[in-house]
């Protein structure tokens, strides 16, 4: 196959779908093109499926380009690469990285702003891919997916495209993971885990003894109860709209759990109250804006520390009082938990296989590739974490 278009099966999004009881996507063949200058092209063995992919579907992310192949969440073998390429080769495990991480010391390559220099370490955002990412194009040029009857041109999604059975990334996407890494396990490496833990560690730096509010208890505000119980939080409230989410918050180790549709008022008040004042650190894992305002509100004068983990769909903001803000509270955000993308993944494996942390619990269903809108009822449903999507 190595140089020649790959026919083989996918999910395409061929218009947004915001009726849920519809088919998100439909399922059929494609041809997938050789990889061109510094280009991957992997067979994806295993993906799941994301908070951020129903947003996609439905036409809420303004950087997804319809018709495109979706999904990010994934992991794989490379299966060749294009010229230039050095830093993986057939046959290597890899988890696909939506967050894309350059060459910042290899002078031999063209450089990212970013990341080099002083700013070296300053961000996990790399900028060299991330304008092509987001416009569903790659950097040398087009796309590298068109419909089986020779149709239509199909666009990347956020620089991925695991719903396909072969999917072509830059370089910089392609995170090599060790040979012994169980590939059934790694797509939850791919963003919510990786979000989760490291919103914790890497961007709020909980300490131990804090209070902290979770919003949102699906896998992501999971991993982040995860985090904050492993550095120590004494006191962790898990809020979401949904009480069936409340047995896993429970077992995952909050010490509390409140519903907002059981409150009157302000969730932020209520919050307040049962803190005595607020929260050291709250997470957003929902999307909503107004859950935004609320976590950042709910956090305590002078100190507290409030985090947006949740993507919002496009075109909406966020609004406080200034007050707030001139009162020493801080809002800020978090993607892939501020890791780098691909020394990020491999590290995580390494922590994975040195039994630091689980993931099958975050497992909760499975589904061949044929039934993907199976995962997507699922999730919509708000009755899975992750679905594992057997490509
Ligand atoms: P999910 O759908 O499994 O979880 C969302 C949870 O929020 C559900 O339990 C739902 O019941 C709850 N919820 C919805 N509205 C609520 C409200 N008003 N108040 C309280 N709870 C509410 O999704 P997920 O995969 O865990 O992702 C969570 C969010 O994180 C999504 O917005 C996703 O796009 C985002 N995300 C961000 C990053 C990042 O890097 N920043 C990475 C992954 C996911
Ligand atoms: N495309 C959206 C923004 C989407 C967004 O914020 N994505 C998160 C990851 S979600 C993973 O499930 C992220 O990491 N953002 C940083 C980045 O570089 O995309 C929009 O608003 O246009
Ligand atoms: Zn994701």
């Amino acid at each position: 196959t190595v140089g020649k278009p790959i026919e083989c099966f996918s999910a395409v999004a061929w218009k947004p779908e915001t009726d849920f009881s519809k088919p998100a996507v439909s399922l059929e063949k494609i041809i997938v093109a050789p990889p061109a200058e510094n280009e991957v092209r992997i067979r994806i063995d295993y993906s799941t499926l994301c908070g951020t992919d129903l947003q996609a579907a439905a036409g809420k992310d303004n950087e997804a380009h319809f018709p495109f192949v979706p999904g990010h969440e994934s992991a794989g073998t490379v299966e060749s690469i294009g010229p230039g390429v050095t830093t993986v080769k057939p046959g290597d495990k890899v988890i696909p990285c939506y967050q894309a991480q350059c060459f910042a010391d290899d002078l031999s390559k063209d450089q990212c702003p970013r990341c080099r220099g002083y700013r070296k370490g300053k961000t996990n955002l790399c900028g060299k891919v991330r304008g092509f990412t987001g416009a569903g194009v790659m950097r040398a040029g087009g796309v590298r997916f068109q419909g089986a009857e020779g149709q239509q041109e199909l666009h990347h999604f956020m620089g991925i495209s695991c719903f396909s059975q072969y999917t072509v990334i830059h370089e910089e996407s392609a995170g090599k993971i060790r040979d012994d890494s169980p590939l059934s396990k790694a797509p939850l490496l791919a963003c919510a885990l990786p979000t989760g833990f490291g919103a914790v560690m890497n961007t709020a730096k909980v300490e131990a003894g804090s209070i902290v509010a979770v919003f949102g208890l699906g896998t992501v505000g999971l991993s982040i109860i995860e985090a904050c119980k492993r550095v120590g939080a004494t006191r962790i409230i898990a809020i979401d709209t949904n009480p069936e989410k409340f047995e896993r918050a429970l077992a995952w180790g909050a010490t509390d759990t409140v519903n907002p549709k059981e409150h009157d008022g302000p969730i932020q008040d209520i919050i307040i109250k049962m803190t005595n004042g607020g929260v050291d650190y709250s997470f957003e894992a929902t999307g909503s804006v107004d859950v935004m305002r609320a976590a950042l509100e709910c956090a305590h004068i002078g100190w507290g520390k409030s985090v947006v983990v949740g993507v919002a769909a496009g075109g909406a903001e966020i609004s406080t009082r200034p007050f707030q803000l001139v009162t020493g509270r801080t809002w800020t955000g978090t993607a892939f938990g501020g890791f780098r993308g691909r020394e990020g993944v491999a590290q995580l494996m390494d922590d994975y296989m040195d039994g630091k942390f689980d993931i099958d619990p975050y497992i909760t269903h499975n589904v061949p590739l044929r039934d993907i809108n199976e995962a997507f009822r699922l999730l919509r449903a708000g009755e899975s974490l992750r679905t594992i999507i057997w490509m």
